[in-house]
């Protein structure tokens, strides 16, 4: 091999990546909890995970027609007590994944967000570390689909009747 080929080579690897990929962060599995009728404050659950071989930090979680959000871990203290503490960021190693999941880690969403009905898809987008963002579609869920005893159904059916011990 002469040397231009090589030099080649060497200049096709290291541009390539830059060139063709995007943020090497995928979300996927995101949904959000319908809000009770009246709450100003939801919960948003997703999938992330880090496909590439350097770290990538989310900054910031944009969810549309929500005020704001906040990164929260849900945690055990010494006495026992689960109670929730902010995110300020989250890192992901390379190949690595995080399950954002109810009494885990969750995208704490504040504004009432009044309109939102099960089955319906909002935008999410995360911010990363460095300015790039990996936007997603949100499906809104039911409180039915948790141990949550309070139910709220806009059609009034017959089938979505529970009954909680
Ligand atoms: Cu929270």
């Amino acid at each position: 091999m002469n040397i231009t080929k090589l030099a080649l080579l060497i200049t096709a690897a290291l541009y390539a990546p830059a060139l063709f990929a995007g943020p090497s962060l995928k979300i996927s599995s995101a949904w959000i909890r319908v809000p009770p009728p009246g709450a100003k404050v939801t919960a948003l659950y997703f999938t992330a995970e880090n496909t590439g071989t350097t770290a990538q930090t989310i900054t910031k979680i944009s969810v549309e027609g929500a005020n704001r959000t906040e990164m929260h871990q849900s945690i055990t203290d010494a006495k026992g007590m689960m109670r929730m503490e902010p995110l300020p960021q989250l890192k992901l190693d390379p190949n690595s994944m995080l399950n954002f999941a109810p009494g885990g880690n969750h995208a704490m969403v504040f504004g009432a967000l009044p309109k939102l009905k099960t089955g319906a898809k909002i935008k999410v987008t995360v911010h990363l570390e460095g300015g790039a963002s990996v936007q997603t579609e949100a499906v809104a869920r039911g409180s039915s689909d948790s141990d949550a005893g309070q139910h709220q159904h806009s059609n009034g059916g017959t089938a979505n009747q529970h009954h909680h011990e």
